[in-house]
């Protein structure tokens, strides 16, 4: 399970941001795919120096509560940037949609009214088989990807 492959981020320009405060706001629904995109940030964080426990990490029922938990770290006014983790998986529930469309647009209001950037490291995916692919799979870990954006995002 390689994360080391990436196409173009620039870590040697993304060290110094080992001196900044970053938080984790995890979901517990799909654990799993979670603990991988999770496992992909710290990769992430580790690279430039960074161990995971220098990151406040707060855990949440479902992606749906990443909005409230982010909002509540945001305004803590501790964290040069946030990450929300969550795994939105289809199914046969309508539910997916709303999610996806509230989780979304939570993170993007949080961004427009919070000094704070809070990056969007949701999957949302089919099925199982598309998550594991895209959190540590073939086609990478967006954890590991979205740890790099939120440090990049601090140097801005
Ligand atoms: C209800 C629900 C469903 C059906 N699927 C997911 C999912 O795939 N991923 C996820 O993170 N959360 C899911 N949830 C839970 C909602 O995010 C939320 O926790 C509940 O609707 C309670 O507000």
């Amino acid at each position: 399970m390689s994360t080391k492959k990436r196409s173009n981020i620039d870590l040697d320009s993304l060290m110094i941001a080992k001196e900044k405060k970053f938080a984790i706001v995890h979901s517990e629904w799909n654990i799993e795919i979670v603990n991988r995109l999770l496992n992909g940030a710290f990769e992430f964080f580790s690279s430039i120096g960074l161990e995971k426990d220098k990151i406040s990490i707060c855990s949440v029922p479902g992606s749906f509560e990443l909005i409230y938990g982010c909002k509540k770290m945001c305004y803590e006014n501790k964290y040069d940037a946030i990450i929300a983790i969550g795994s939105v998986i289809r199914g046969e529930t309508k539910h997916f949609d709303f999610i996806c469309n509230s989780v979304f647009n939570g993170i993007k209001d949080l961004n427009l009214t919070s000094e704070c950037p809070v990056i969007a490291c949701i999957l949302t995916d089919n099925n199982i088989e598309q998550s594991l692919e895209r959190s540590g799979g073939n086609l990478g870990n967006k954890g590991y990807d979205c740890a790099a954006a939120a440090a990049k995002m601090t140097l801005i």
